[in-house]
């Protein structure tokens, strides 16, 4: 090691240092017979001059809450992060955000790269690996949950810095693609972060013309900087990826930048140094072959036979470069941390619950709890109060709505809870516009950022969030996605708003937990198990109409909703001959039925089921405690696609459900048409006791 760092200038030892980069990513695609070698062979140069010059991390502590956020959008370039973190010593992280002192990825990992259980993946994934901020592949969301990121450390800015202690101030630097640029979610995100002027927001467009199909020109001509420009951020054109100058002039001007994001657009060539391949798709998607790996490695005068090698000197040149100067940052910022604690303890605790996704103690003192009201009112109207109070002993607790705060009530009113707008980042209403998409990666970034966060919309513009809720799902953290307006109750706007299939979307994914509370207090009760959440997002389904709220002296506890499903009522005397269940809006139709069915002498049970996923974790007794097996006479009634039921109701039970679009029309008029009506329900118990005997 020493030789080499003797005999090479620091201009060879990057150029090594980057032609590493370059062969890793050459014979792990190789080894693997799969994934995409071009563009970390383009991109090798760019990364190396964040990494080793510009990024605020410290390999030794990838949890360090105030380093620079590295996301890697065009997640099919993952061996270039994966050589990156192995060649950096980036240390691991355990479930519980710390460091674990490991190497995050050693290099039997990259030679392992895409095989099972391995900690390389095909595409970067968020808790596999230390030093991977989120989980990409799917373009788009990269960028835009690098957004919520951004947002996140100004929020934390205006929220915990004070004078002579500016403890948060991290800047997050997304790598994207043409695809990244391409697609909705991108613009919807670059849209954003123009308006909020997110200038610690910097995005490095890997402008190489090239996409999977072939050239980009096929399907791309905008003048995407003068897009940007348009937008607000500002752009900067480095010429060739390989001019390490230029890229430092960029890094530089980016620091420097105040007003809004930037955008650095490299011209780089994809399969860098490969002769046949360089500069054409060719290079994408698939491994060189053994003949273009040659060649290439003899452009960068490698030695051709070699596998896996990282030439001495590779390794100390990073621990010089990045190793030491991340960990004097971090050194400084623990020292200023420290006097900051003492100064500010009730801060450093905040920091501190922040950090482990823990709750302030008394969180949940004075949750509001509904009398027993006929008329009731719309469970989104009681989750909207319980956000309120809860936020206030909560004080992470931000989100916002897609343009329909008003309807979906997770304004924040109270004193003090203010906008985030550029110029008041300490604001916790956000205002994502009508970007639905755009809100759900945001949240994701800012969940990232270890904010506790959530994002309104009606319930059937889901279909606009799904990849950023599954991401959520998949990266297993705790976005809270709130959805109002849940079925064909919502009324006279009609079917292209009435969701149908939604329900069943979401309960299809795994580690989101629906719910589909069926009043006020199972409102209070969903927001208690959904707060603690660490590790799983939720999907919160509400209505726009009122409902009732049921008298718990006489029902089963809403408390019952922890469970995901509990019986609410239970025939006075003796064993239920049917059972009725549903969730939301149609457990008081449940009710409304038992009480008819009750008064013929028919003996009724009635359960709330409002998380299925909940229900399915809960011990065998339990659930046939609810369910009993031999009860065979099973009603579920709910206002959506029936797909599912039938593993509740079993092959003698009916469901009540959708199965068609709805109509427009006053919802009660609606409900009616589609066979929502305790008569209904009452003649399906009888059917169902029926064909049971
Ligand atoms: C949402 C989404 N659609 C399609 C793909 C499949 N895909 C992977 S890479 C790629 C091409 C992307 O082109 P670009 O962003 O220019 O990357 P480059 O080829 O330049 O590395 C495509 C279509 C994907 N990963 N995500
Ligand atoms: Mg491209």
């Amino acid at each position: 090691m020493a030789v080499s760092e003797q005999i090479l200038t620091s201009k060879q030892l990057a150029t090594l240092s980057i032609n590493t980069i370059r062969t890793l990513a050459i014979d792990a695609v190789e080894q693997a017979n799969s994934g995409h070698p071009g563009a970390p062979m383009g991109l090798a140069p760019v990364a190396y001059m964040l990494w080793q010059h510009f990024l605020r991390f410290d390999p030794q502590d990838p949890t360090w809450p105030d380093r620079d956020r590295f996301v890697l959008s065009n997640g099919h370039a993952s061996m270039l992060l994966y050589a990156i973190l192995y060649l950096t010593r980036v240390r691991g992280t355990n479930p519980e955000y710390e460091s674990t002192g490991e190497f995050a990825i050693s290099l039997e990992d990259i030679k392992r790269f895409r095989q099972l259980d391995s900690k390389t993946p095909g595409h970067p994934e968020y808790r596999i690996a230390g030093g991977i901020e989120t989980t990409t592949g799917p373009l788009g969301q990269g960028v835009g949950t690098s957004v919520g990121m951004a947002i996140g450390s100004r929020w934390r800015a205006a929220h915990l810095n004070r004078p002579g202690f500016e403890i948060f101030n991290y800047n997050v630097y997304a790598f994207c693609g043409d695809g990244d640029i391409m697609e909705g979610v991108g613009s919807e995100a670059a849209s954003l972060a123009g308006h909020l002027k997110l200038a610690n927001l910097c995005w490095i467009y890997d402008d190489n013309r090239v996409t999977l199909d072939g050239p980009a020109a096929w399907s791309l001509s905008e003048d995407v900087g003068k897009r940007f420009s348009a937008y607000g951020w500002t752009v900067t054109d480095v010429a060739d990826a390989n001019d390490l100058d230029a890229l430092d002039n960029a890094y530089r001007r980016f620091q420097q930048t105040t007003e809004g994001p930037t955008l650095i657009r490299v011209h780089s060539h994809i399969g860098y140094g490969a002769p046949h391949k360089q500069d054409t798709n060719a290079a994408h998607g698939e491994p060189l072959g053994e003949e273009e790996a040659r060649l290439a490695k003899r452009s960068y005068g490698w030695p051709e036979d070699s596998k896996f090698l990282v030439p001495d000197g590779v390794l100390e040149h990073f621990e010089q470069g990045i190793g030491r100067r991340g960990h004097e940052l971090r050194e400084n910022w623990m020292q200023l941390y420290a006097e900051y604690a003492r100064r500010f303890p009730e801060l450093a605790e905040q920091i501190a619950g922040m950090e482990h996704r823990e709750l302030p103690p008394g969180w949940d003192r004075d949750l509001p709890q509904f009398p027993a009201d006929a008329k009731g009112m719309a469970t989104r109207d009681s989750s909207g109060k319980v956000l309120n109070q809860v936020a206030q002993r909560l004080p992470w607790l931000i989100g916002g709505s897609a343009d329909l705060a008003t309807s979906d009530r997770t304004r924040l009113k109270f004193e003090g809870a203010g906008d985030f707008q550029a110029g008041s980042y300490g604001g916790r209403n956000l205002h994502f516009g009508v970007r639905e998409h755009g809100m759900a990666a945001a949240v994701n970034g800012l969940a990232l950022a270890k904010l506790r966060s959530y994002g309104g919309t009606f319930f059937n513009f889901n279909d606009y969030m799904k990849p950023a809720v599954r991401l959520a799902a998949l990266m297993e953290i705790p976005s809270v996605f709130i959805y109002t307006h849940d079925s064909i109750g919502l009324g006279e706007d009609g079917p292209t708003h009435q969701p149908i299939e939604q329900l069943a979307q979401l309960r299809a994914m795994p580690n989101l937990l629906v719910i589909r509370p069926a009043d006020a207090n199972e409102v209070v009760e969903a927001w208690k198990v959904i707060l603690p959440l660490k590790h799983r997002p939720t999907a919160l389904v509400l209505t726009r109409q009122a409902l009732p709220t049921f008298d718990r002296s006489k029902y089963g506890s809403a408390s019952g909703l922890a469970k995901g499903g509990y019986i609410l009522a239970d025939p006075p005397n003796g064993q239920p001959e049917v059972i009725l269940m549903g969730t939301g809006s149609e457990v008081s139709l449940c009710l409304a039925a038992c009480q008819q069915l009750q008064s013929e002498g028919i003996k009724v049970r009635v359960v709330s089921m409002p998380c299925w996923s909940l229900f399915e974790e809960q011990s065998e007794q339990y659930r046939n405690h609810v369910l009993p097996a031999p009860l065979k006479a099973r009603v579920a009634v709910e206002a959506a696609s029936t797909l599912g039921w039938d593993r509740y109701v079993g092959p003698n039970g009916k469901t009540i459900g959708m199965h068609r679009f709805g109509a427009s029309a006053p919802g009660k008029d609606v409900f009616r048409k589609f066979g929502f009506t305790p008569e209904k329900v009452v003649e399906a118990a009888r059917e169902a006791i029926a064909e049971s005997k």
